[in-house]
């Protein structure tokens, strides 16, 4: 469906639920050309946002009230804000909640208010969709309680309302690609100073094709919580030696020879992926400055023989597709996207072979892992922004 009809079909709802016309907000999921799980080691990543988004309707209450509807799924959800607090039995309010609550926690008063969501970004496939969610949220609140926080104060309200409410202790980047995407650019984001600049990626012939698995292992979250705690670990093993150390970013692999190796194998294999991610990342944005795709394809494979091997975060399906594609002409790059254990593998590929390469790849995959294979052709697209009033 067309932008345009999803947010008059989500408005046109809105206004015969409850009557009035909605402010409508759009916040795209995200890719991530290169740069994974570095962003809570205070490394850089690469990501952009895409053409499939969340969209939230809404407008305010006279009382104290919160109505939510999930459009998609055909469910509400009623709570009011002084009993504010994070839902067990279902998942998807606690992307609105969350951010409602970082709105109470900077003492702001609030007030009740409608929202229907509804969004075309495939859930558990790696692309941010619970992000995308959250920083609809913030950004509408932002609007219509006219609190002026600035797009980065919003990215970091939206990534602890995921600490908060969704209990997945992640990183900056999907909030901030999601708040901050420009069309056609991936951004450098520095992910301790949150400078970022933005590099043109639109390449004659050159597509991004997104491969999804379809599965979503259910140990992806706590899984995602061990590897930030393995990391800090080893940060500590090597500050008591070395104290301008801060984070993995600050470290050498000279330094994990002598600090963590000794200490623990696993430690060693986890910090080890993200020293050497983190400078792949920076070569990575050369290659794409001297405009050498196949470079930096390269070291998309890299990147995901690192998470599958060293940080351990693939899983069979993703490890199938990425192998299928390894040394095929039609395949410059490929690796897993995200937090891992299931979701998508993205492909930087040449557009004529994308037809020839989905009819291998679908049957073989399917066949092999009884799963159905769905893809996608993910174009860059502007980050959060308002569509309607
Ligand atoms: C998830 C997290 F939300 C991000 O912060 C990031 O760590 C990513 O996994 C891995 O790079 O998407």
């Amino acid at each position: 469906m067309s932008e345009n009809n999803i947010v008059d079909k989500v408005a046109q709802k809105f206004v015969e639920l409850y009557g009035n016309k909605p402010l409508v907000v759009k916040s795209p999921g995200r890719i991530n050309i290169i740069g994974e799980h570095t962003d809570y080691n205070e490394g850089f990543v690469l990501p952009a946002s895409i053409d499939k988004a969340a969209y939230l309707a809404i407008s305010l209450r006279n009382d104290d009230e919160i109505h939510l509807r999930a459009e998609d799924l055909n469910e509400t959800f009623s709570i009011s804000l002084n009993d504010l607090k994070p839902v067990n039995d279902v998942s998807w309010p606690n992307y609105i909640l969350g951010p409602v609550a970082q709105f109470q926690n900077k003492g702001i008063e609030l007030k009740g208010f409608n929202a229907i969501l509804t969004s075309d970004v495939p859930i558990g496939a790696g692309l941010s969709s619970s992000a995308a969610v959250e920083c609809a949220t913030v950004f509408a609140l932002n609007e219509l309680l006219r609190t002026n926080f600035d797009r980065l104060e919003m990215v970091k309200m939206a990534q602890k309302a995921e600490h908060e409410y969704a209990g997945v202790m992640c990183g900056i980047m999907d909030q901030f690609a999601s708040m901050m995407g420009k069309k056609d650019h991936v951004i450098k984001l520095d992910c301790r100073s949150f400078e970022y600049a933005y590099f043109p990626f639109k390449l004659e012939g050159i597509k991004i094709l997104l491969l999804d698995t379809n599965v979503k292992h259910s140990l992806a979250s706590s899984e995602y919580n061990t590897r930030r705690k393995e990391c800090n670990q080893a940060v500590m093993w090597i500050k008591e030696f070395e104290p301008n150390v801060h984070s993995l970013r600050d470290v050498t692999e000279a330094m994990l020879d002598k600090y963590v190796l000794p200490k623990d194998k696993i430690i060693d294999k986890r910090s080890r992926f993200i020293v050497q991610e983190i400078n792949r990342l920076l070569k990575g944005c050369e290659d794409l400055q001297r405009g050498d795709i196949y470079s930096l394809g390269k070291k998309m494979f890299e990147t995901h023989d690192g998470l599958s091997k060293m940080y351990e975060v693939s899983c069979k399906e993703l490890d199938y597709l990425v192998d299928f594609v390894r040394n095929k002409n039609a395949v410059i790059g490929a690796r897993m996207m995200g937090g891992g254990f299931g979701g998508c593998v993205i492909n930087v590929v040449n557009e004529t072979e994308i037809d020839k390469l989905i009819e291998a790849i679908k049957p073989a995959y399917e066949h092999e892992m009884k799963l159905p294979l769905t893809y996608y052709v993910a174009s860059i697209e502007n980050g959060t922004e308002i569509l309607s009033y």
